[in-house]
């Protein structure tokens, strides 16, 4: 596969929290980062996405009484899944991964920044309705194909992949620079795979890439 100005790539929420050590931690966070960093050396377009929330976030089982990480609650809307207190602004769970070295990457997008309504995906909240502008800064950038790495598959990496390819744009996920919350047969990061690829999302790996 070869690659043009027309092709960026959007590595989700390599932060500590989804990393080994952190809040959140995902399978495999810490070794996909020298993945990400020798496959980003091949994008001109590089766009980084950072889970930002506010301290008390809905997301956050603890600001829900009697709730536990991996309940859930029904809100507004839709059904939230609840987790432990993750990449609180300004925190050094919300810092990007030490390691991660992409320092041509040309736009740096927050989510989760408003505390009654989670975000998944960098495109939109999880309302499906409230944007955050990334696809209409990628369409000004000329961009056509979308390839995404980082964490999680399950939830953030799946929903953006969603989302760009329902936008219309040719969307790839690099399976070996993606880590996932719960990689176990049948559980969250299988799912997301299936539901992704019914989106039109197709998943290569690194090495498909020249
Ligand atoms: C994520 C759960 C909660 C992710 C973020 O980056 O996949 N998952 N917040
Ligand atoms: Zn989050």
């Amino acid at each position: 596969m070869k690659l043009d100005d027309t092709c960026v790539l959007v590595v989700v929420d390599m932060q500590n929290d989804f990393c080994e050590g952190g809040a959140l931690p995902t399978a495999d966070g810490h070794q996909v980062v020298p993945v990400i960093n020798a496959v980003g050396r091949k994008f001109h377009n590089v766009v980084l996405t950072q889970d930002w929330h506010p301290p008390g976030h809905v997301s956050f089982a603890s600001a829900h009484p009697g709730k536990n990480p991996l309940d859930s609650v029904v809100m507004p809307y839709g059904t939230q899944i609840l987790w432990p207190d993750h990449v609180v602004q300004n925190t050094w769970g919300a810092e990007f991964h030490p390691d991660l070295d992409l320092p041509h990457a040309q736009l740096i997008i927050r989510k989760g920044y408003l505390k009654e309504i989670d975000s998944y995906s960098a495109f939109c909240m999880v309302d499906g309705v409230t944007k955050t502008g990334l696809g209409s800064y990628l369409r000004e950038r000329g961009i056509e194909r979308v390839f995404v790495a980082g964490c999680a598959i399950d939830y953030c990496v799946g929903g953006l992949a969603a989302d760009a390819a329902r936008a219309g744009f040719e969307t790839f996920v690099i399976d070996d620079a993606t880590a996932s919350i719960d990689p176990a047969p049948g559980a969250s990061a299988d799912r997301a795979w299936k539901e992704i690829a019914e989106a039109g999302v197709t998943r290569i790996a690194s090495s498909d890439i020249e």
